[in-house]
C-alpha cells in the first residue's frame, strides 16, 4: 500500500469541524482535555482542570467509573451490536424495566436512541401519532419556550427558543407557537425556585384560544431550562402547565436531558415539581456520557394508545440503527447500579444549600445581574461588555486558564458539577469563579 503523501500530523487541528465552536478562534489558541478522572479533567501538558459542568451536563457520577468500564468492556467480549427491529436483546428490556421502576407515575415504556436531539425529535413524532392514533389526527401543532433549547435536530430547533440555533437554518417545523420565558428581573438572585412568574403558563390558554385546542398535539418545555443560562422554574408554573394541557387533551413533554438523573437532587424534575408529564425527554446523565444514549419514557395511556392496531402491524413507524445499543444498555445499566449504591440523587439534594449559599456568596462581585440556583446546578449573569457574548466568553477563557470548566451561553455563566464533588472542590469551584470574575471586570 502506497503511503499518504502527507501523513496527518497529530497536532494539526484543522480538519476537525468543530460543533458550537469559534473554530478559527480555538485553532489559534485551542483548549485542549486529554484525560480525566472523578471531577477533574487534564490537558495534553498534565495541567489539571476542575470539572464544573460535569463535561456538558452530562458526567453526573464523575469521570472514570471503573463499573461503567466493565460493564461495557464485557458487553463487548459477549456481543457488539443487535438490532432493535423486529429483534431484541436481554439488556434493552431489563434496563427498559429498570427505567420504568425508577421514574415516577407511570411513566413506565422506554423508548432508546443516541442523543437528546435524537429522543426530542422521536417525542415529537409520538406525540403526533399518538394524537392521530386516537382519531385526533388534527393536532398537528406544538408549543415550545423562549429560550428553550432542545438539541439540533429540525423538531428541536422549531419548538427551541434560542435564536442563534434557529435563524441560519431557515424552514422549521410549520405550527410552532412559544410560550414566554420565565427569565423575570423581579426574580433576581431569587434562591431555588422563583416566586414570579406561575401566570406565565396562563400564555398556553392564549394560545389555544388562537388556534383551537383540536390542533395542538403537545407542549414542551424543560423543567428548568438549562442551556439558557440555567432557569429554574417559578413556584407553581409547572403546576398550572399541567392543569392546562389536561384541560384541553394537549400531551405535556419534559425535556429532562439535563434534570433527569439526578441534577435536581431527585431522580427527575417531574419528581422534584410532583409533576408527571405525558412523555418525558432523556439523555447525557442516563450513560454518565460514556456512550451516547437518549431515551424517551411515556405514561401509560401513551404508549397503550399507540399499541391499537392490528397486532401484526408496525406500531410506531420510528427508530435507529442504534436505538438501545448493547453498550450504550450495558453502560445505562452501570450507571444505575452506582445511582442507587452511592444514594447520588440524595447526595446532590443535601449538597445543594451548601452549593447555593457559595454561589450567591458571589453576589457584589462586579457586573454580576443576577444569580440563579436549583439542585446542583447555577447561572450567573453578567453585565455585557460591547458585543453579547463577549465578557461571557472572558469569563469562560479566564476560568479555564484559573483551572475551572464552567460553560458560557451569551454573558451568562452555567455551572453543574458531577453530583460526587466534594464540598472542598465546591469551595474552590465558588473560589476560582470569584477571581475570575474580578478578572473580566
Ligand atoms: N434537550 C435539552 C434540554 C438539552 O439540554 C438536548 C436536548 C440535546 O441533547 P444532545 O445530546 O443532542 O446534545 C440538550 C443538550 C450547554 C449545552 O452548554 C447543553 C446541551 C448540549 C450541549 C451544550 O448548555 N444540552
Ligand atoms: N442514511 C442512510 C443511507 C441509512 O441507510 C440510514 C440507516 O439505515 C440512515 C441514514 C439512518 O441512520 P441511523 O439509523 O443511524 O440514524
Amino acid at each position: 500500500m502506497t503511503p499518504p503523501k502527507t501523513a496527518p500530523a497529530a497536532n494539526n487541528l484543522e480538519a476537525f469541524f468543530m460543533p458550537f465552536t469559534a473554530n478559527r478562534q480555538f485553532k489559534k489558541n485551542p483548549r485542549l482535555l486529554a484525560k480525566a478522572k472523578g471531577v477533574h479533567y487534564w490537558t495534553p501538558e498534565g495541567r489539571k482542570v476542575i470539572d464544573g459542568t460535569a463535561g456538558l451536563w452530562c458526567v453526573n457520577a464523575g469521570h472514570g467509573r471503573e463499573e461503567i468500564k466493565a460493564a461495557i468492556a464485557r458487553q463487548l467480549d459477549e456481543m457488539d451490536y443487535a438490532p432493535s427491529f423486529q429483534m431484541g436483546h436481554p439488556k434493552a428490556f431489563e434496563l427498559a424495566a429498570r427505567h420504568a421502576a425508577l421514574l415516577p407515575g407511570d411513566l413506565n415504556h422506554a423508548f432508546y436512541c443516541n442523543s437528546g436531539s435524537e429522543a426530542v425529535d422521536s417525542a415529537l413524532k409520538i406525540a403526533l401519532a399518538y394524537q392521530r392514533a386516537r382519531g385526533e389526527g388534527t393536532r398537528t401543532r406544538f408549543v415550545g419556550r423562549e429560550r428553550g433549547y432542545h438539541g439540533v435536530g429540525f423538531g428541536g430547533i422549531s419548538v427551541g427558543g434560542m435564536v442563534n440555533n434557529r435563524k441560519w437554518f431557515g424552514a422549521m417545523l410549520p405550527g410552532v407557537d412559544h410560550l414566554p420565558h420565565t427569565h423575570l428581573p423581579q426574580n433576581a438572585f431569587a434562591k431555588g425556585q422563583p416566586e414570579h412568574g406561575a401566570e406565565l403558563a396562563d400564555e398556553l390558554e392564549k394560545i389555544v384560544g388562537l388556534h383551537d385546542a383540536s390542533n395542538i398535539a403537545a407542549v414542551i418545555v424543560e423543567p428548568c431550562a438549562g442551556s439558557t443560562g440555567y432557569l429554574p422554574p417559578p413556584k407553581g408554573y409547572l403546576q398550572r402547565l399541567r392543569q392546562i394541557c389536561d384541560k384541553h387533551g394537549i400531551l405535556l413533554i419534559f425535556d429532562e436531558v439535563i434534570t433527569g438523573f439526578g441534577r435536581l437532587g431527585t431522580g427527575f424534575a417531574a419528581d422534584k415539581f410532583g409533576v408527571i408529564p405525558d412523555l418525558m425527554t432523556v439523555a447525557k446523565g442516563i450513560s454518565n456520557a460514556t456512550v451516547p444514549m437518549g431515551g424517551v419514557f411515556v405514561r401509560k395511556h401513551v404508549f397503550d394508545g399507540l399499541m391499537n392496531g392490528p397486532e401484526n402491524a408496525i406500531d410506531l413507524f420510528h427508530g435507529y440503527t442504534y436505538s438501545a445499543h448493547p453498550l450504550a444498555c450495558a453502560a445505562a445499566s452501570a450507571v444505575l447500579d452506582i445511582y442507587r449504591d452511592e444514594n447520588l440523587f440524595e447526595r446532590a439534594a443535601e449538597l445543594s444549600p451548601y452549593w447555593e449559599e457559595g454561589v450567591h456568596s458571589l453576589k457584589g462581585l462586579p457586573n454580576v445581574t443576577d444569580i440563579r440556583n436549583l439542585g446542583l446546578a447555577a447561572g450567573i449573569d453578567l453585565a455585557p461588555k460591547g458585543a453579547v457574548g463577549a465578557r461571557g466568553y472572558d469569563a469562560f477563557v479566564k476560568a479555564f486558564e484559573l483551572g475551572l470548566m464552567v460553560r458560557q451561553s451569551g454573558d451568562a455563566i452555567a455551572m453543574s458539577p458531577p453530583l460526587v464533588i466534594e464540598k472542598a472542590q465546591i469551595d474552590e469551584i465558588i473560589d476560582i469563579t470569584a477571581k475570575t470574575i474580578k478578572a473580566v471586570a
